[in-house]
């Protein structure tokens, strides 16, 4: 079959050579490699165009908190040198117009079939393949099958009752409307302040008649200190992209920010504050390059958030609403850093109003707002800023069925278990992109996207080469895997807050850090020697009847 031929035709079954689901940067590169390769790639997207995050979450005030020449592809040098960004750290708009120009750019659209879902996807042990089925009713038959569903793509409203209820405009952050939406003259209420209710409050506390959020946990943020990117800048850097792309896949970020070996309690006393005060006037996650050491020793940490809540309470004019606003009882860093633009400067406008839902809980949403248990709030627009059912959300989303018919809910009910992040014991010839107990959520997504998809194109280029038809790790290399993402969790103070990154957002959800912590520089290497150690870490079909492939 052609590598363009991705018609949609309904309630038939198509062949292709790999399918990929989603059309965020991970899959959009995914299809582009393998395109390149010579393969029919059919992709599968829910949305109606590329883009995955940065289709759907078009609040006010989104960005990315990473740096625009950071958060970029790097596997074309055309693409880079054609493509300019204009701010430090890009808008929403921004981003989603740059998954618009390389979609255009290398033609990846045909391959996709858009609002389109799959529904199952379920391997053939016999045939060999993945079959997987979409809500248009079409089956795709392919012996590969990329889950480029993204870590961050599954809304989680709140858990609070009345939510149909209310008779005003209810927006989700994530999914937000594709026309303006105006807030001249609204009484506004926002659920959430992790980074996206934090963008959202900086930006509709200036355009709101009122605003009120309904705070559980302050976050620490910290000042972004966007601006401009200045033509002198962008010419420097589009001459050192090669070198810079090289670096940033050293780096334990997979970005561009400097590493320090420096321990906290290296320096004394004067030094350590003005290296935070320098932190902070640079802003960014200047911070976290600043000690080796803020997220495993304590103490370190505790005298960094005591400089931040200080930052807090000099900002914030009225005390009580500054010390409602400053972080306690989780170490700073555990939850995901913020970057903000005067997000704590919007707390002295007349206007915004911050209601501690810790000491004052939400008990019902009404008709006419948010009712707690001081009393009720009328409302003309609604704000979710929820988060995520995060990593493992969308691979749960529907069935996915392995080798002897065992799914992957049954395999994940006690958590999330792969070798590398990128393949899953138990479903052969099935990868993920910044998949669950990869970086993911502490690296760059696209460094990461970009990383993974090249390994699965050299996985397949190798059994091609020596006739293999299946493969997926040997139980006790998941195994190891799992035990070295653990043990590197437990010497970290992630594990003490509860968030996203521990599943704890979620009712039900198993408990536990699947992210490697050890760096992207690091998982880099981890995933090579993976690759150079094949007979023993991983099973080819041939290796089931003889010795090893
Ligand atoms: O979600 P979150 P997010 N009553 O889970 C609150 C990325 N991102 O969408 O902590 C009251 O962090 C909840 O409170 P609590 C980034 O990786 C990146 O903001 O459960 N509140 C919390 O405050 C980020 O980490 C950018 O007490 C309720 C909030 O909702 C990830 O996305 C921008 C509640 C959820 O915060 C997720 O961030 C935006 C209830 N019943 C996002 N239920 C960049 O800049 C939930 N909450 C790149």
């Amino acid at each position: 079959m052609s590598n363009t031929d991705t018609r949609k035709t309904e309630g038939s079954r198509r062949r292709v050579d790999v399918i990929v689901v989603g059309a965020g940067f991970a899959g959009m590169y995914a299809t582009y490699r393998f395109r390149e390769m010579g393969k029919s790639v059919v992709g599968v997207e829910a949305a109606g165009d590329v883009g995955g995050v940065w289709y759907w979450n078009r609040y006010p005030g989104a960005r990315c908190d990473l740096m625009s020449v950071d958060y970029s592809y790097g596997f074309s040098e055309e693409i880079q040198q054609e493509w300019t960004w204009s701010e430090q750290f890009a808008s929403q708009e921004e981003i989603l117009a740059y998954a618009n120009f390389v979609a255009d750019r290398l033609d990846l659209r045909k391959h996709y079939n858009f609002n389109t879902r799959v529904v199952s996807a379920v391997w053939d042990d016999a045939a060999r393949l993945w079959r997987a089925t979409t809500d248009s009713g079409e089956t795709l038959e392919a012996p590969f099958c990329i889950m480029s569903t993204g870590p961050l793509s599954i809304p989680k409203d709140p858990d609070i009752a009345g939510i149909d209820r209310f008779k005003g405009q209810l927006l989700r952050a994530q999914k937000w409307p594709h026309t303006p939406v105006s807030f001249e003259g609204k009484r506004v209420g926002v659920i959430g302040t992790g980074s996206t209710g934090i963008q959202i409050i900086q930006t509709v506390g200036r355009q709101a008649v009122e605003l009120f959020v309904f705070q559980r946990t302050p976050s620490f943020t910290l000042p972004m200190r966007n601006h401009k990117l200045e033509p002198d800048y962008v010419a420097e850097m589009k001459r050192h992209y090669p070198a810079m792309r090289e670096a940033m896949r050293n780096n334990p970020t997979g970005g561009t920010r400097p590493a320090t070996s420096r321990p906290y309690f290296s320096l004394p006393p004067s030094q350590r504050l003005q290296a935070m005060e320098q932190a902070w006037i640079n802003g960014g996650h200047t911070f976290l390059g600043s000690f080796a050491d803020l997220l495993t020793n304590q103490e370190a940490n505790d005298q960094v958030a005591d400089f931040v809540r200080e930052k807090i309470g000099e900002i914030v004019k009225d005390p009580k609403v500054a010390e409602a606003l400053k972080p306690r009882g989780y170490p700073i860093f555990a939850r995901r850093p913020c970057l903000d633009t005067e997000y704590y400067e919007t707390y002295n406008l007349p206007n915004v109003h911050l209601v501690d839902v810790a000491s004052d809980p939400i008990v019902e949403i009404t008709e006419k707002g948010i009712r707690t248990q001081s009393g009720e709030t009328e409302l003309d627009i609604l704000i979710f800023a929820t988060g995520y059912d995060a990593l493992t959300g969308a691979l749960l989303a529907f069935d996915v069925v392995g080798r002897n018919g065992r799914t992957l809910k049954e395999k994940w009910k006690s958590g999330a278990r792969s070798h590398l992040g990128i393949m899953i014991e138990g479903f052969p010839n099935l990868f993920a992109t910044g998949g669950p107990n990869g970086p993911a959520a502490l690296a760059n997504l696209i460094t990461i996207a970009e990383h993974d998809v090249d390994w699965i194109a050299d996985m397949i280029t190798y059994m091609e080469a020596n006739g293999l038809a299946t493969v997926e790790p040997t139980p006790e290399a998941e195994e190891a895997w799992m035990k070295l993402v653990v043990s590197l969790a437990e010497r970290s103070l992630i594990r003490k807050a509860n968030t996203w990154w521990v599943g704890a957002n979620v009712k039900g959800k198993p408990q536990g850090l699947t992210m490697f912590l050890g760096g992207f520089h690091k998982y880099r290497e981890l995933c090579a020697a993976a690759a150079q150690d094949r007979s023993s870490q991983f099973v080819f079909d041939r290796a089931r009847e003889s010795a090893a492939a």
